[in-house]
């Protein structure tokens, strides 16, 4: 089998490799990705600050064309590309062509971004001097991306980097190296300098801690696990780095009583199962007023029974398996503190074999859930839901912001004044009204508050907040 090598200073390197299986059929191998090593991470590192003196330099015309033809590539190749994101992550096919599509039109935007790029002419207090305000490339930029999107987060992270400037050193999750292996190929053969942009796959205890421990590490963006991601502060804050954080979610669905039910029913289903609820947007608390309960509770259970878990490249499947069996035992650990906790268990719940041997597990709702319970409070990162009930809107609020989290929200209702008060009260970085609390559009920002995010957001223009240092400049005319 082809090892796919890691790309430093321009160059294909590495040979330890490790091997990559289908969730969906953990008999099949996807490929064998080269396995970093400390010193594979310093190289990458000291490219990247080699190439950015010039990099950072560059024409704009040269940034468009690079991001341009990378997202050209990226959405002629979306079936195939789509299939071995499926085939590595688990999520369905058309989940899968649909995030590949994601990522190439976020190359698409930041290729326009970059002829955008502006700054600000400002008078001076004092006379006969004016103020130029701009925004420099920060340096090299770390990228550590999650496992489960893994095409979209990296062009999301990689492609505003390029586009302001910035050199790159880029880990992936060791999950999902593939189609991180697809992406840099596609850009360094679309003319990227060498150096510009460096791949490291391996381990993050060996390829993330040498980028953590690298003073040449001039900023990092992280997209993973609370814990991964306070280590990655920490660690940032001892070198003055400049760093962003984007971790879990708890996010809240309300549902008031004067819901559209097929509406509510949807956005509940899809946040909550869809990519098997492996979205730090998904949505895992369903807060449903005492009106509507009993009838939201017996129309999504009725949605379940006809949503198909199987593996994610056979048509009709609704729902893959859960990323491997590491991510499957917290599930089930959870579903069963959930009943310790006396949730009810109301639909699902159980491990399926299907033809290929995968990690299958029924979507599976809890109700008669409290806030307070560990299923409520605690990111499962899975197919797990609960119900809880409330009183009436202003309770269903407060329950919504109590919570540690706060990266997405969204709101079940047809009263314009509840919908209204809801966006301007919840806590949470992105609300959504009638609509899935997961699935973003690729040009507005994205991030949340409280435990979900650290720094500026990512995204849309709003992405050179990260990506950019701001320079004042006077001159005495
Ligand atoms: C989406 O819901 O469309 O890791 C994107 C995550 C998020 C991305 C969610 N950073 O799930």
């Amino acid at each position: 089998m082809t090892i796919y090598q890691n790309l430093i200073g321009g160059e294909w390197v590495g040979s330890d490799a490790t091997r990559n299986i289908n969730p969906s059929d953990t008999n099949e191998v996807v490929g064998l990705y080269a396995d970093g090593t400390v010193e594979d991470t310093k190289n990458a590192i000291a490219a990247a600050k080699a190439a950015f003196p010039a990099w950072s330099r560059s024409g704009i015309w040269e940034r468009h064309v690079i991001l341009k033809k990378a997202g050209d590539e990226i959405m002629a190749r979306k079936d195939e590309l789509g299939a071995l994101l499926a085939r590595e992550e688990g999520k369905t096919l058309p989940e899968a062509i649909g995030e590949t599509i994601r990522a190439s039109q976020i190359f698409e935007f930041f290729a326009g971004e970059a002829l955008r790029l502006a700054g600000e002419i400002i008078p001076s207090v004092r006379p006969n001097i004016g103020v130029e305000i701009t925004r420099d490339p920060l340096g090299v930029i770390g990228i550590i991306t999650p496992w489960n999107f893994p095409i979209a987060i990296p062009a999301w992270k990689i492609a505003p980097a390029l586009c302001y400037g910035n050199t790159v050193v880029f880990k992936p999750a060791e999950l999902v190296p593939a189609c991180s292996w697809a992406i840099v190929d596609i850009l360094n053969r679309a003319g990227l300098p060498k150096g510009v942009l460096n791949l490291v796959m391996g381990r993050g205890s060996v390829v993330g801690q040498t980028m953590l421990d690298s003073p040449d590490v001039t900023g990092i963006t992280f997209t993973g696990s609370t814990g991964t991601g306070r280590r990655v502060a920490a660690a940032s804050i001892e070198h003055n780095r400049k760093f962003q954080l984007e971790m879990g979610g708890k996010n809240p669905m309300v549902v008031l009583d004067d819901a559209d039910l097929s509406v509510a029913v949807e956005a509940a289903a899809n946040s909550g199962f869809f990519s098997t609820g492996q979205r730090c947007t998904a949505s895992s608390r369903l807060i449903v007023t005492e009106g509507i309960h009993d009838k939201f509770v017996a129309a999504l259970t009725a949605k379940l029974e006809t949503l198909v878990v199987d593996n994610a490249l056979k048509p009709g499947t609704h729902i893959g398996p859960v990323v491997d069996e590491k991510q499957l035992k917290t599930d089930t650990d959870y579903i069963e503190i959930g009943r310790k906790e006396g949730a009810k268990l109301a639909f699902g719940g159980e491990l399926i074999k299907r033809e290929t041997p995968g990690f299958y597990l029924q979507p599976t709702l809890f109700t008669e859930a409290t806030n307070q319970m560990r299923i409520s409070r605690e990111e499962i990162f899975g197919p797990v839901v609960s119900v809880i009930r409330v009183k009436d809107y202003e309770e269903a609020l407060a329950t919504a912001n109590d919570t540690p989290f706060g990266l997405s929200a969204g709101i079940a209702t047809t009263s314009l004044k509840h919908a209204t008060h809801f966006k301007r009260n919840s806590e949470a970085g992105m609300v959504m009204v009638n609509l899935p609390t997961a699935g973003v559009d690729f040009h507005v920002p994205f991030g949340g508050r409280k435990g979900s995010s650290y720094g500026p957001r990512e995204q849309g223009k709003y992405a050179a907040e990260f990506y950019t240092s701001v320079k004042t400049a006077y001159t005495l005319a």
